[in-house]
């Protein structure tokens, strides 16, 4: 019974989109699959259809923390996921509830605009995002272009991800609130490059560099289903919920966004 379950719990702080395909629908049916017991915070509520980004409400900060509080209060939360977050507000409210928590495993999908261009993040909210809440993580997902924004840097290919990759990384641990003891990673996704589809980890001093098969459609582009990014963060805190390594579940993480590509049953 899902309540009985011993498993994992893992809580997904994230947006609401109402045609399924990414955001707080993507990351339950992903925390599902990884046999964990899902927890939600909705952020903001969007109105998407597979075409269209139409439009957008930031949930108010109250209602937030009320959403937190009462998936603290469901039992010991194993990771969580943060995908968009709307508002400045928000972001502050979710910076109190993570260093409340002290939740080892934080997975922060740095959702800063939608593929078709909207902002999923206020341009305001930008600097506390990143100097307040991004120390509280222990892995940070950004995609090339996400990488790009957050290091300043031009990103598109692996050695400009692996670039990328070392400037966050020192970024964020210099703003660490336990000053840098406890383990951080980033993980560069490249799906969206052309060329290749090299995911990049970084722990601060090696490298691991995921490889999947690139999926192409009929017209040989590559394929593009919604809410890889939102998939693949969740697919990663239920991996270390569930007591595999960063870099083990960052692999399994991989292979379910590749089987979820190739438009596999049941995700
Ligand atoms: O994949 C980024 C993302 C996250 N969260 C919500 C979204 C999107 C992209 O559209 O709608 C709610």
């Amino acid at each position: 019974m899902f309540r009985d379950s011993n498993n994992p719990k893992v809580l997904t702080v994230a947006g609401s989109d109402s045609s399924c395909g990414a955001g707080i629908q993507a990351d339950i049916v992903t925390l599902k699959a990884f046999s964990v017991v899902p927890l939600c915070a909705v952020t903001a509520i969007t109105s998407q259809t597979e075409e269209r980004f139409l439009d957008s409400t930031n949930v108010p900060p109250n209602i937030l923390a009320s959403q937190l509080a009462a998936a603290a209060a469901c039992g010991p939360i194993g990771a969580v996921k943060v995908g968009m977050l709307g508002s400045s507000s928000n972001v502050r409210e979710l910076i109190l509830f993570l260093k409340g928590l002290r939740c080892a495993n934080v997975v922060i999908d740095p959702v800063l605009s939608s593929s078709s261009g909207a902002d999923l993040l206020e341009v305001s909210a930008h600097s506390v995002f990143k100097e307040g809440l991004l120390p509280l993580a222990s892995v940070v997902t950004p995609n090339a272009i996400e990488a790009g924004l957050l290091a300043g840097l031009n990103v598109w290919n692996v050695a400009t991800m692996k670039e990328a990759a070392k400037t966050i990384w020192n970024d964020v641990v210099a703003n660490r609130y336990d000053g840098g003891a406890s383990p951080f990673h980033v993980l560069v996704k490249g799906g969206h490059l052309q060329g290749s589809s090299v995911d990049v980890l970084f722990n601060g001093s090696d490298f691991v560099e995921f490889d999947a098969p690139r999926i192409l459609t009929s017209e040989g582009k590559n394929a593009s289903r919604r809410g890889t990014g939102c998939r693949l963060s969740s697919a990663l805190a239920a991996g270390i919920a569930s007591g595999m390594s960063v870099t083990e579940a960052a692999r399994a993480a991989k292979q379910y966004v590749a089987a979820y590509l190739a438009g596999a049953d049941g995700i």
